[in-house]
Formats: C-alpha cells, structure tokens, sequence
C-alpha cells in the first residue's frame, strides 16, 4: 500500500513537471518597436556607454586612442563637456552617480572616476576580468563583462555584492553589453547582434526580447561586425527610450511594442 502510494506520488508529481514543463521549457517572447523620432550621432563614436540625465546623453567610447566621454545636448547636439581617455585604454561603459561618473576600461581592470561636470579624474578603482557596460538603479550599480554574469556593485566603494548569471530558457546568454535600468527591468544588449534582452534581475532570467533588427537600414549601416547595436539610454521622467550604435549616424528614441 505504501508503496503504491509512493509510486501515484511519483506519478502526479510527473505528471506536475509534464504540465509545467512546456512553459517552462520556451524562449523567451520577442517583442519589436517603432521609432518615435531619430537624431544625429557622431559616426566617429565608438559608442560603449550611453545614459541621458537632464536633457543631456553621456557617452563613453572606445578603441585605443579614440577613446572618449562626453556630454551633449539631445535635441541641439552641442557638446557641452568632453575629455579624452589615455590612449593607453580603451573605454567602456559608464554609469552616473551622484556628482560623480564611472567609467570602465574594457581589459586594464581599471575604473576611473569623473566629476561629472568638469570631467576632471576624481579617483580610479579596480575590478577583476573585462569591464564592458554599467547601469544602476536607486541601490545598485550593475556591471556587464562580456559573459553571461551581471554584477552588483556597491555605488560607493565600487565594490562586488553579488552577481546573476542570465539565462533564456535555461540557456546562458553571454556577451551581454551594454545596459539601461528601465521599470524594474534590467535591458541589456547582447554584443554583435541586434537584440536586447529584458532581463528580470531576480532571477536572471531573460523575460523577453527586442528585435531591433530593422533599425540597421534605418541608420544606413550593415552592423555585423564593428558597427552594432551598443547603446541604451531612458529618461524616466518623460519616459523616452533610446538607442544607437557603434559609429552609427543615428540615435534612436523608440517605443516597445508587444510581444507577439
Ligand atoms: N567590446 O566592446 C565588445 C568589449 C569590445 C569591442 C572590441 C571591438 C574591437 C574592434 C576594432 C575595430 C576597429 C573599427
Ligand atoms: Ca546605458
């Protein structure tokens, strides 16, 4: 009897994962987007950090020697700070917090720390493995590396308090690049390709996607290699959206539109 009832246990509890399972067990929906308006962006811009705060987008870019960050105005394109990397690094992503701004360098394992007005070097800070984009929200700063890994930082030592690895469909999802703090969600874009993951920072798991595939034509450029999708900015307060790319002549401000 015991053991009959052990077994119907083992049946309805298969029966259980048989039912879950094929929810389980799907990719991630994939959502689109349509462009609200688009506006000029420097071709020369290697872009690997994008944020907007106050009507301006700060910008960090790479390659040796080419590296930089700056600040412009969105809607007149005026550039209203910039400093040159030492063109011993090649730059990545950057975060604001506070006054201050952080930037990564992309394998020197080194961050620098930059008032964020004068762009003049306050401090730098350390880190193991590559460093390839940041984000935060109110408590955290977040850290992509070119693996499947999302780190936390603490925003005032800079240090590690934990990390998530990000799967779709149990599966890793490694180059994530740069990121953008969005409603509760972290949106990451995945390196050489022209999607942005949605990604639940609880979890790790990706809950969506955006394919942001028809935007390569939009901007005139092939994105397969160099010129790819890498940057995602938002404005909370007006709720704008916006993207672009390494050397690309355009940014975007877009709207999600559902998953389908
Ligand atoms: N990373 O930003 C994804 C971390 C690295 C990008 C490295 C791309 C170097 C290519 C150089 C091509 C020159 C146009
Ligand atoms: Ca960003």
């Amino acid at each position: 009897m015991k053991l009959l009832l052990r077994r119907l246990g083992g049946l309805v509890l298969a029966a259980a994962i048989g039912l879950a399972a094929p929810v389980l067990a799907a990719p991630a929906p994939v959502g689109g987007y349509k462009v609200v308006k688009s506006y000029p962006h420097d071709t020369r811009a290697f872009t690997q950090g994008l944020l907007y705060r106050d009507g301006f987008i700060f910008e960090s870019t790479g390659l040796q020697g080419r590296s930089f960050i700056r600040k412009w105005n969105l809607e007149t394109g005026a550039i209203e700070a910039e400093r040159t990397i030492d063109s011993r690094y090649f730059g990545e992503g950057i975060v604001d917090w506070k006054n201050r701004v952080y930037a990564l360098t992309w394998t020197d394992q080194v961050g620098f720390i930059y008032d964020i007005d004068s762009f003049e070097t306050l401090g730098e800070f350390s880190y193991p493995g590559e460093g390839w984009a940041l984000t935060r929200d109110d408590k955290r700063i977040m850290m992509s590396d070119g693996t499947a890994f999302i780190r936390f930082l603490d925003p005032e030592t800079l240090k590690e308090t934990g990390r998530i690895q990000v799967t779709d469909n149990g599966v890793p999802v490694t180059k994530l690049n740069e990121l953008e703090w969005v409603k509760g969600e972290l949106l990451a874009n995945v390196w050489q390709t022209t999607r942005i993951a949605r990604i639940d920072v609880a979890t790790g798991r990706v809950k969506g996607w955006i394919e942001l595939a028809g935007l390569l034509p939009e901007a005139g450029v092939r994105g397969d290699r160099d010129d790819v999708l890498n940057g995602i900015a938002y404005d909370a307060a007006g709720d704008r959206l916006f993207v672009t790319g390494k050397l690309w002549p355009k940014l975007f401000e877009i709207k999600l539109t559902e998953a389908n």
